[in-house]
């Protein structure tokens, strides 16, 4: 017997085993899997623990211990009693999955008539599983077709052209792959809000978008930093996140209980850890408290509350709040201001209307409760959400019609202002108690406010001192962005040279991230150690001045503490470079805004 054939066939296994692509000459096996070039990811043939003899094709971590599965290909087909199955690339360029009867399971359906050789299924270290023309077009993704998992830099669509939304579905049970009955994802009623359903009940929503907080830093206690992103493409609205380089695996996914969650592999532990989950704690579901309540959860036991004007309806909150009174249709036209709200569901979206005439809008009608308004323009990338009527309606009249469902408080900051019409006679008697208290308040405030303003002051002169090398803006190339000194927000101007030592000249070594916004990296301020994050915002990003200065202002009023602090920001010829705090030892205990 001589070595050579055996030589020949372990190379051939080895070379089905290792390899990262699938082409119409090699097709996958039971017992094969291909592994991503990093050797991150594995997709093959699996049967989930406690199973019965049930088999999918699947993509899982490759490198870690507890097996996660991050997509699933027939979800809801399996391969029955444990037959061999195959996943073969076909003639028109299609993955197909066949049992052993030649039965088809799965495939995709890219409609190529011609068969091209060279065309290859490639499983690439994000865990996206791409269908590639020898010209280097992509014909399929998995990442276009997710299962209950969004990974670093998959694009989940908020807003489409084609009104198609992409939902991620649960699993049924831990050890069952097959769609439940939860899903997550864009609502395609209004383009603006991310929501969970139960069935067709939605189960948790996210606040319309009001075209602010539409990239943001957080970092985590082990030092890698989450950004969450809108991107607009061409009008469509996408919503993403990336991790700084180096970071753990992470992952967001929809549970089989219907739970949002944040996770990160933690290697010491060995186990994932959820560091967002939503809706938590359980008065964050839709709805919870009724038409016109709210849930407080700041409350040690979470307790629903009545908008103000409005009383509870019955003695629990089966049906929300009443009006404690009724309105007069063509009398009461006063509107109260709620600050901080999370903003209601079931919005009628009123398009190209200014603030005044979204006032009017609801103001002219009887059944017009409240309305809410913003300009999707103030973020620091706008999107031309779907045209209709012409390009430039960046506007968002949002009025609602009977009862407010789904609204809240938020605590922290963020959130907008919901303008809620009550009979003027609440008003009144709400503004005669003012009346009587404001002179009290007034004195105690004057008082309060020479205090602060004292500590404000010693506070600014140390931050300042802090930030070395602090220059006035004398690159400010245009009047937008000479606007920001007027803007009433205490932001030192760092100069670019500064920037161009603290991270040796923009070097690779030095980068944390990147991400559809540029490139984020660490450095040294000023040689005295002060450590920042250093957002260079790319070329191609779009972001003209005016967005830019929206989001510096935007930024500089949303300091929170989850949110990285803006130290400063910088301009120099065409870059736009924003800088921010960097605290490796920082807690991230929950976003301000959930991402999806
Ligand atoms: C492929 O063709 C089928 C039937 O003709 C159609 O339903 C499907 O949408 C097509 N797929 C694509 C990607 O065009
Ligand atoms: C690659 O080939 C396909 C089909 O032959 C074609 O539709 C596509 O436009 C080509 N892409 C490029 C970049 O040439
Ligand atoms: C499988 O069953 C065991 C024992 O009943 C249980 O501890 C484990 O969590 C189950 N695994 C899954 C994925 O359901
Ligand atoms: C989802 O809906 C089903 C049926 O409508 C219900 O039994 C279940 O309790 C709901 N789940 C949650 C978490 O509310
Ligand atoms: C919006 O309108 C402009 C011109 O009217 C057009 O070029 C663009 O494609 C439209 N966008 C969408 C999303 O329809
Ligand atoms: C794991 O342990 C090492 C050493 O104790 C520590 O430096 C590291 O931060 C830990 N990582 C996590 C994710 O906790
Ligand atoms: C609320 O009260 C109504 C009657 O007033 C009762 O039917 C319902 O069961 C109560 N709901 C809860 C959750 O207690
Ligand atoms: C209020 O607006 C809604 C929706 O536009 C409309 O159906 C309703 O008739 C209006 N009511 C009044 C009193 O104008
Ligand atoms: C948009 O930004 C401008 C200033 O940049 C501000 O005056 C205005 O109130 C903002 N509008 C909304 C609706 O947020
Ligand atoms: C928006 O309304 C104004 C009048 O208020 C009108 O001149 C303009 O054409 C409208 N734009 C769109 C895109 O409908
Ligand atoms: C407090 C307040 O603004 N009340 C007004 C409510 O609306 C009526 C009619 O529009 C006014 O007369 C009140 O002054």
């Amino acid at each position: 017997m001589t070595p050579l054939p055996v030589f020949v066939l372990l190379s051939l296994v080895c070379l089905c085993k290792s390899d990262d692509r699938l082409t119409p000459e090699k097709s996958l096996n039971a017992g094969d899997k291909l592994v991503s070039s990093g050797g991150i990811f594995a997709l093959g043939f699996f049967t989930p623990a406690n199973s019965t003899a049930d088999t999918y094709i699947g993509i899982w971590y490759n490198k870690i211990p507890e097996r996660t599965y991050v997509w699933v290909a027939n979800r809801d087909k399996p391969i029955k009693n444990g037959s061999p199955g195959k996943l073969a690339m076909s003639s028109n360029s299609d993955l197909v999955l066949s049992d052993s009867q030649g039965r088809t399971l799965w495939t995709t359906t890219n409609n190529f008539t011609s068969a091209t050789t060279g065309t290859a299924a490639i499983l690439f270290d994000s865990g996206n599983l791409v269908i590639r023309l020898p010209n280097g077009t992509d014909i399929w993704q998995s990442f276009h077709y997710p299962t209950d998992t969004a990974l670093p830099d998959m694009v989940l669509p908020l807003s489409t052209n084609d009104g198609i939304l992409m939902r991620l579905i649960a699993w049924r049970a831990p050890d069952d792959p097959a769609s439940s009955d939860y899903s997550m994802g864009g609502d395609s009623s209004s383009d603006l809000q991310v929501v969970i359903w139960n069935g067709t009940r939605p189960y948790w929503r996210r606040s319309a978008w009001d075209g602010s907080l539409v990239s943001a830093l957080y970092q985590s206690n082990t030092g890698f930093i989450v950004t969450e992103t809108i991107v607009d493409r061409g009008g469509e609205l996408y919503m993403t996140f990336t991790v700084s380089e180096g970071s753990p695996s992470m992952r967001m996914t929809l549970d089989y209980k219907g739970t949002s969650k944040f996770l990160v592999w933690n290697s010491n532990s060995s186990s994932w850890e959820a560091f967002i989950e939503q809706p938590s704690p359980i008065c964050e579901r839709y709805a919870y408290c009724g038409p016109f309540g709210y849930c407080d959860a700041a409350e040690t036991v979470p307790k629903c509350n009545c908008l103000s004007g409005f009383e509870p309806d019955g003695v629990n909150f089966s049906r929300g709040c009443r009006r404690k009174e009724d309105l007069k249709c063509g009398i009461d036209n006063n509107f109260s201001t709620l600050r901080g709200m999370k903003t209601p569901d079931k919005f009628l979206y009123v398009r190209n209307r200014s603030f005044d005439q979204c006032t009017e809008e609801c103001r002219r009608n009887c059944s017009c409760s409240a309305y809410a308004y913003a300009n999707l323009r103030n973020g620091s990338a706008y999107a031309n959400l779907k045209n209709g009527s012409g390009a430039a309606d960046q506007s968002r009249c949002l009025i609602w019609l009977g009862g407010l469902v789904d609204t809240g408080e938020f605590r922290d900051g963020g959130g907008e202002n919901l303008y809620l019409r009550l009979a003027s006679s609440t008003v009144d008697k709400e503004s005669k108690v003012l009346k009587i208290i404001l002179p009290i308040v007034a004195s105690l405030l004057i008082l309060a406010s020479i205090c602060l303003v004292w500590i404000c002051k010693s506070r600014g002169k140390r931050r300042i001192k802090e930030i070395k090398n602090k220059h006035t803006p004398q690159h400010l190339q245009n009047s937008k962005l000479n606007e920001l000194e007027n803007e009433s927000i205490d932001l030192p101007y760092i100069c670019f040279e500064d920037i161009v030592t603290a991270t040796d000249n923009f070097s690779d070594y030095k980068m944390l991230g990147k991400g559809g916004f540029g490139k984020v990296y660490k450095g040294l301020l000023g040689g005295g150690g002060t450590e920042v994050a250093v957002k260079r915002l790319s070329k191609s990003s779009g972001q003209g001045a005016e967005e830019f200065r929206n989001e510096v202002v935007l930024i500089a009023k949303l300091q929170h503490r989850n949110l990285v602090r803006l130290l400063g920001y910088c301009t120099h010829e065409d870059e736009k470079l924003l800088i921010y705090e960097y605290l490796p030892n920082k807690s991230l205990d929950a976003f301000l805004f959930g991402m999806f």
